[in-house]
């Protein structure tokens, strides 16, 4: 008996422990499914906005820019209105025009939370703006 009550607290001990390993693997394993969200240039309808003008993302998920409609298109954050000023707007800024449907290009939002607003150059008096919320 004695042999049997010390066997189950071993056996108790090992799952307990494999449970912790299991979940501590769940919470390092998180933070890496990052998301990735499109937005259009252009509406289908043929409209100068983007589509979504506002998209919510978590720190580290990419959002893509794809080419619809409407072209050209391109990318700009304005250091002014975004946190951390020029290295961050350089950094997620795509300056290049796109011209043809579905072409594309993403950057990666490994920043600080907050409001990321920004425009498409050609378009920006036409009020082709939008926001990335990285929450
Ligand atoms: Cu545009």
């Amino acid at each position: 008996m004695k042999f049997l009550a010390k066997a189950f607290r071993s056996l108790g001990t090992t799952l307990m422990m494999a449970a912790l390993v299991v979940s501590s693997c769940v919470m390092l394993a998180s933070p890496a499914l990052a998301a990735d969200h499109t937005v259009k240039m252009g509406s289908d309808g043929g409209l100068l906005v983007f589509e979504p003008a506002t998209v919510t993302v978590s720190k580290g998920d990419t959002v893509t820019w794809e080419n619809n409609k409407m072209a050209p298109h391109n990318v700009i954050f304005d250091a002014n209105n975004i946190p951390g000023g020029k290295e961050v707007a350089d950094q997620l800024t795509n300056k290049q025009l796109t011209f043809s449907p579905g072409e594309s290009y993403s950057s990666t939002f490994d920043v600080e939370p907050g409001e990321y607003t920004y425009y498409c150059a050609p378009h920006r008096g036409a009020g082709m703006v939008g926001k990335v919320v990285v929450e």
